[in-house]
């Protein structure tokens, strides 16, 4: 209930009538209910006074507050989504969140031809400024990822697969009482640092490959992401010029953040660090999404974003170099946004390390 009138400021800032929320992290966010949506939809239906809660499950708990409807049959409910509409949206404008499918909003559409729909982000612009609470889970699952990289790191052994190490991760992550990893860490050594969504495979670690770790995981409910870039037994100097560069980026970047300020600039400012340096063709890739209930999550940093940071938002600045066939390198830190500055969440070291000697 914390959340909702927050994000009833917004629906009125936007003039909208009713809301349908469907993404599993915004109803987890604003009811606290964790249901599975499979196939089937959970909506939260709001509007100004109401808080229904659409379900296909059995028997979700709940929450004060909130009333709940129960069905059936899947195909029932755009039907459902339309008697809502109908007895309690009282201006013509809908919004809806991003996950609502498809299949449920068209017809839905043919069904109240009278109302209109705008996709809204008003969940995310309320999720992307954290509570102190949220903060503190954002800091210690950042703090276990932390160790996890420390001892993680310890273990890496000539001809070990990218694979294997995946799996020193994850049970590093278990061991740090984190529970288990789903999926592979990202890991990448050799060539496939050069890949920006590298995945991991058998190939096995030799002298002067660079190793890049992309990884996080949900502890409490909240992200951790961090990515940290060394090299085996021995760096060329273009390695260690690259290095340096994107090292330069990521403390660059870090230091421009304070309220008040453009998402954008963090970007630019990194943007600008690696250009100097002669590799601007080679950083493909956005400097900053958000994080928290979700792995990437509002505020993304994109061409067009007007986002201005602001006290509570939490989010990464992870600039890269990508030499194609070669090697890369990306260092990817979280910050929290205080009100003067920033507080960073990730801790690992980042000076050049050369592993192996
Ligand atoms: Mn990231």
């Amino acid at each position: 209930m914390f959340f909702l009138p927050r994000v009833r400021a917004r629906m009125a800032e936007e003039q909208l009538s009713g809301l349908i929320i469907t993404s599993p992290s915004h109803l987890h966010y604003l009811t606290g209910l964790d249901v599975p949506s499979h196939d089937r939809l959970n909506a939260l239906l709001l509007t100004q006074e109401r808080a229904d809660i659409l379900s296909f499950h059995l028997s979700p708990l709940c929450p004060e507050g909130f009333s709940v409807r129960l069905y059936q049959d899947p195909d029932a409910a755009p039907r459902l989504l339309a008697d809502w509409i109908r007895k309690y949206a009282a201006g013509p404008v809908l919004g809806v969140d991003g996950t609502l499918p498809s299949r449920y909003l068209l017809p839905l559409m043919d069904l109240v031809p009278e109302h209109s729909f705008r996709c809204t982000r008003c969940v995310e612009q309320v999720r992307m400024i954290k509570e102190p609470e949220e903060i503190e889970k954002l800091h210690r699952a950042s703090a276990i990822t932390d160790r996890v990289f420390s001892m993680a790191f310890s273990q890496l052994r000539e001809g070990m697969t990218e694979l294997a190490f995946g799996h020193v991760f994850s049970d590093c992550f278990e061991a740090c009482g984190a529970g288990p990893f789903p999926g592979h860490p990202m890991v990448a050594f050799g060539k496939g640092t050069a890949d920006v969504h590298h995945i991991p495979g058998d190939y096995a670690l030799r002298p002067g490959d660079a190793v890049m770790v992309d990884t996080g995981k949900a502890i409490d409910g909240y992200y951790s992401d961090m990515t940290r870039t060394v090299f085996w037994k021995s760096a060329t100097p273009r390695q260690i010029q690259v290095y340096e560069t994107v090292l330069e980026a990521n403390r660059k970047a870090l230091s421009c953040i304070r309220p008040g300020i453009s998402l954008r600039n963090v970007h630019t400012t990194a943007c600008d660090v690696i250009r100097a340096a002669g590799y601007g063709s080679y950083y493909p890739h956005r400097t900053s999404h958000g994080i928290g209930m979700d792995y990437h999550e509002e505020p993304f940093d994109t061409a067009s974003s007007t986002h201005i940071i602001a006290e509570g938002m939490c989010f990464s600045v992870e600039p890269g170099i990508y030499l194609p066939n070669a090697f890369g390198v990306r260092i990817e830190d979280l910050v929290a946004v205080t009100h003067d500055g920033f507080r960073l969440l990730t801790h690992a070291d980042k000076a050049l390390t050369i592993l192996g000697i």
